[in-house]
């Protein structure tokens, strides 16, 4: 594998990223550009939705630390690094996918949250970023 090859599969598992959860900051796009990685299990470099559908599935699973089924203040951690992370992907969830306003996230709110940039990105609507589609949102082009 190639320095350039590498060099810009991070720079689409970035765009990825930030398609994924749309108005998160720059340094939670990052850790979201990772999962986004990682869902891309047969690494052809696109993204389809299914793998975003899995990917918020597994975040899911893992902020809901005290697994009764929704994600709120009570499953943040009382110390440590993890407290913040945990708070500022819950505000950025809150923002997108609360959308009754209770202050939880069901499971069904998580995977209903609009993703209006894979929207914009998917300018074929097929469901599925291709690298054509991830490269021209990279480009700058939309
Ligand atoms: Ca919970
Ligand atoms: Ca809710
Ligand atoms: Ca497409």
């Amino acid at each position: 594998m190639t320095t350039w090859y590498s060099g810009r599969n991070i720079r689409l598992a970035t765009v990825a990223g930030m398609i994924a959860l749309a108005g998160a900051s720059n340094a939670q796009a990052q850790s979201a550009s990772d999962r986004l990685s990682r869902a891309d299990a047969n690494g052809d470099g696109s993204i389809e939705w299914q793998e975003v559908l899995d990917m918020r599935s597994t975040m899911f699973g893992r902020m809901d630390r005290n697994s009764d089924g929704v994600i709120d203040s009570k499953d943040r951690p009382n110390f440590g690094p993890g407290k913040s992370r945990f708070q500022a992907a819950f505000n950025d969830l809150s923002a997108t996918a609360d959308t009754n306003n209770d202050g939880q996230i069901s499971k069904t709110e998580m995977m209903e949250a609009p993703a209006p940039m894979f929207e914009s990105a998917d300018t074929n609507e097929d469901g599925t970023l291709s690298p054509d589609e991830l490269s021209a949102h990279a480009d700058g082009s939309i």
